[in-house]
């Protein structure tokens, strides 16, 4: 039997495990990547470990979150970074060098290695080819140390793509068809691996986009092969030589298949608040718009740009639109302002952006009360803008620039003749804002420079056998981890001092949830399906657990998060039987017995006091997830394994 191609990494790279679904795998990584607002606390984790150097093939530390200096926080946190990547053999991409994904596909992915990102659109370099995966900031400490990386071993799905897509339908609207299809929680456990003669119409930068939403499907990753396109893309980027092949064997078998007929999609939108309500523009109607932007990990590539430049020219944004523009990278940007791109954009009035996540991730560009604002980004959560009440569309780029004008939701099919981009073959090279380390010898006389708000990582206890605790929260399907740790402006300045942005916990869900957690001591959780979708951030793990919550007992979760609640030393275990979700209510008192035999047969018995009620819930941890919940912590498990 054949080899899938993500079967065909995970075998070049095992380390331990059987390659069967279910099981666990330990996986050698060749890159790491971090991005400012979970790098903080990573490189504070990797300090914690005291190991000189990084152990990988490559770790890079990208800055692109926290761009917005409204106090000195954030610039601490670039200076901290700065310094423990010169040091410590990491190299740095300065502030302005664009969006790490972007920067990551241009400059480093190579196809048939493996990366792990300390951000959930890590899969971004899986349109290179390459098994990359969304982590918590833990794990990618541990892997910069040389440790493993531990995954279930995925289902595998194949979508065969056919035929290619008509004018002004973009790969922006093959994957929110594929969200359509499949939902945000459909990925979960699974690789997505795309295939059929629609690839083959697909660019490096169009295929990335489709396997960075990848993450809002739940999915372990998502890869397309490598091929022509792909060694045609690094040959423009000045890398052929890290090109090499590969594609699924003929005769691999896949657990679950998908066909879409490209030439049948149209232009589609993720409605509001999540990005799996996905319509047609056509079934929408003409909205009104008041705020339009464009860019991204997902949308920000020069292809992407250089066709929102040919349906802005000669045109002006519509009165009563804000229209914003991040370019994905300096390279972008550069080459933008080569050619009359730049010039047509800027003259249509739009706001340029700096190379960054910017709104994205709620750093700015607010929409106005009640606003509808059209985003070529990858997620609508409730809130993520920073105006709750704002409706929030994911559209592609096309779309997103045809509405701009028109002041309303437009099919930009609409506009009549295709636009035609001529993509180079050679891109601006310039790589004067990736810092390189120190190197090895003269590491020593590097010292890494803290900050006032840095605040060293959490000296969490080891697990006892028993906990008896109240239920201080109770949410339903589909929570985020935007739900659980906001971000934005006023929240991402505190990513490295857990204390503080202990205050901000599920603020948008319950405001008062903090003050309850340090009242009560310790506590439980209780949450519906796919709890701590979305963000990789592990402060949504590390801060419930600074605020006591021993369990989150729910009826499913999502991939990264889990990891995060287990290195984080929170215990996630689901319902035997569903419908005891029902029974529990905020306040009541549980007691969950014998916890260190439970971990090790998987079956745990929770009693409620209140009710006087008995429930069954499952647990399954490999051995090394039980052993890190018994001793607090991955770091705390981490100094007690050395050889991790
Ligand atoms: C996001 O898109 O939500 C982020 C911000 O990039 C996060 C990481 C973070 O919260 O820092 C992610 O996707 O993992
Ligand atoms: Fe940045 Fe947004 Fe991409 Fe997250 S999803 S990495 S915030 S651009």
């Amino acid at each position: 039997m054949g080899y899938t191609i993500g079967q065909k990494i995970i075998k070049e790279h095992l380390v331990s495990g059987n390659m069967k679904t279910g099981e666990t795998v330990a996986l050698k990584i060749d890159q790491t990547l971090t991005q400012d607002a979970t790098g903080t606390m990573a490189y504070l984790e990797f300090e914690a470990m005291n190991i000189p150097r990084v152990k990988t093939e490559l770790s890079v530390a990208y800055i692109d979150h926290n761009t917005l200096q409204t106090g000195f926080e954030n610039a601490d946190d670039h200076r901290f970074i700065q310094s423990v990547a010169k040091k410590r053999g990491v190299v740095f991409s300065k502030p302005g060098n664009g969006i790490c994904h972007q920067v990551h596909l241009e400059r480093f992915a190579i196809p048939g290695k493996t990366l792990i990102g300390s951000d959930s659109h890590t899969p971004t370099a899986g349109g290179m080819g390459m098994l990359a995966m969304g982590a918590g900031g833990l794990d990618v400490a541990v892997a910069m140390g040389g440790g493993a990386y531990y995954i279930t071993m995925p289902k595998f799905v194949r979508i065969t793509l056919k035929n290619s897509l008509s004018s002004f339908v973009s790969a922006k609207d093959i994957i929110l068809e594929v969200l359509r299809i499949l939902t945000v929680k459909g990925g979960v456990g699974k690789i997505i691996e795309y295939a059929g003669d629609g690839v083959k119409s697909l660019s490096v930068p169009e295929r990335a986009t489709i396997t960075n939403m990848g993450a809002e499907l739940g999915a372990t990753t998502s890869i397309f092969p490598s091929d022509e396109n792909t060694r045609q893309f690094l040959k423009a980027q000045g890398r052929e030589e890290d090109y090499m092949p590969l594609s699924a064997d003929e005769d691999a078998v896949y657990d679950e298949e998908i066909e879409i007929d490209l030439s049948k999609l149209e232009p589609m939108a993720a409605c509001p608040h999540m990005p799996d309500k996905v319509k047609k523009i056509s079934e929408l109607g003409k909205l009104k718009v008041d705020q339009v932007l464009i860019g991204s990990c997902t949308n920000s590539s020069l292809a992407d740009l250089l066709t929102v430049s040919e349906i802005l020219k000669n045109k002006t944004v519509h009165s009563s639109v804000s229209l914003g523009i991040s370019p994905g990278s300096k390279q972008v940007l550069t080459m933008l302002s080569e050619t009359q791109a730049l010039k047509n954009i800027i003259d249509s009035g739009a706001r340029i952006l700096e190379c960054a996540c910017g709104p994205c991730i709620g750093m700015g560009q607010s929409p106005s009360t009640d606003a509808i604002s059209l985003r070529t980004f990858n997620r609508n959560f409730y809130g993520r803008s920073g105006t709750q009440s704002a409706q929030i569309y994911l559209v592609s780029p096309q779309t997103a620039a045809a509405s701009a004008i028109n002041g309303y939701l437009t099919d930009p099919r609409t506009l009549g003749e295709e636009v035609k981009i001529n993509l180079p073959t050679q891109f601006v090279i310039n790589d004067n804002l990736l810092e390189q380390p120190a190197p090895a010898d003269k590491a020593d006389e590097i010292e890494v420079i803290y900050g006032p708000n840095i605040k060293p990582f959490p000296d969490n206890e080891p697990l006892s056998d028993e906990i008896q605790a109240k239920v201080s929260l109770k949410v339903e399907d589909d929570i985020t981890t935007d739900h659980i740790m906001p971000a934005g402006a006023r929240v991402l300045p505190y990513r490295s001092n857990i204390p503080k942005i202990s205050e901000f916990c599920f603020e948008n869900v319950d405001p008062d949830f903090s003050k309850n957690c340090t009242a009560l001591g310790e506590s439980f959780v209780v949450a519906g399906l796919n709890y701590g979708q979305g963000s990789s951030r592990e402060h949504a793990a590390l801060v419930p657990k600074y605020l006591g919550v021993k369990a989150v007992i729910a009826k499913s979760f999502a991939r990264i998060h889990a990891a995060n609640l287990v290195n984080a030393g929170i215990i996630p275990l689901t319902f035997k039987n569903e419908k005891d979700y029902d029974k529990i209510s905020k306040g009541d008192l549980l007691v969950l017995t014998s916890v260190f035999e439970s971990l090790k047969t998987g079956d745990f018995r929770l009693i409620n006091k209140t009710t006087n009620e008995e429930y069954e819930l499952v647990g399954k941890f490999d051995k090394r997830q039980q052993e890190i919940l018994r001793a607090g912590d991955l770091l705390k498990y981490t100094g007690a394994n050395k050889d991790e």
